[in-house]
């Protein structure tokens, strides 16, 4: 690990040392969690004009907790390796939602010098973790998983996203845009994805596109 610049006291860590509080492909119930994600994208999502299939990842937070929450204190990487993919930024207040986009992590990665490939959210089925940062007398020590969400091949087809649903109160598939017919969990709930709102349910394909494309105007 040659490069520490995107590390916030670099000198006092040598290596991640990352806790494993590991959830069981759901929620670790701390305030600060992965509420959706979007792995195979067919849409140009984080509207740069191209869809690309690195960029146009996203994965969404939610502050679940009743306190504004500052995100600096958190890290997402995937299943493979020890380094984080992005340092999360910004103020979340609670019940709001922030949407990061694969650019913003091949953007975050090339600017520390921890090379370019975003999310890097696998096709076939990962595993995203969210960490934290863990202080010792307060002097940030490591990293601490703090969430791990698996999700399966079935739900990283064309711009399905998956993520905790309020309806049925546990981790369930948007496939509207791309339904999907099969029998595996979460199998398909005809709801379209939510980037950057919470997740609730629209049917309507054509109007959600619409009406999120306004919204994600709006929050930007
Ligand atoms: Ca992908
Ligand atoms: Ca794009
Ligand atoms: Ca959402």
């Amino acid at each position: 690990m040659k490069n520490l610049k995107w590390h916030p006291s670099p000198a006092k860590v040598s290596a991640f040392l990352i806790g494993a509080i590991l959830a069981f492909g759901s929620p670790g119930f701390a305030d600060i969690i992965v509420n959706e994600l979007l792995a195979d994208p067919a849409t140009d999502w984080d509207g740069d004009g191209t869809v690309d299939f690195m960029g146009d990842e996203w994965i969404e937070i939610l502050n679940n907790g009743s306190v504004a929450v500052d995100l600096a204190e958190y890290w997402l990487r995937d299943g493979l390796g020890d380094s984080p993919h992005l340092h999360l930024n910004g103020i979340l207040n609670p019940g709001q939602v922030r949407l990061f986009h694969g650019s913003e992590a091949v953007a975050w990665q090339v600017e520390n010098g921890v090379g370019a490939t975003g999310f890097s959210l696998n096709n076939g089925g990962d595993t995203v973790d969210l960490l934290k940062n863990h202080y010792v007398d307060g002097n940030l020590m490591s990293l601490e998983v703090v969430q791990s969400v698996t999700y399966a091949d079935h739900e990283a087809d064309d711009d399905r996203s998956s993520g905790w649903s309020s309806e049925s109160g546990g981790w369930a598939l948007f496939d509207a845009l791309n339904p999907y017919t099969g029998t595996l969990s979460p199998g398909g709930s005809g709801c379209a994805p939510t980037p950057g709102v919470l997740n609730f349910c629209i049917p309507e394909v054509g109007a959600s596109k619409l009406y999120f494309g306004g919204l994600k105007a709006s929050f930007r």
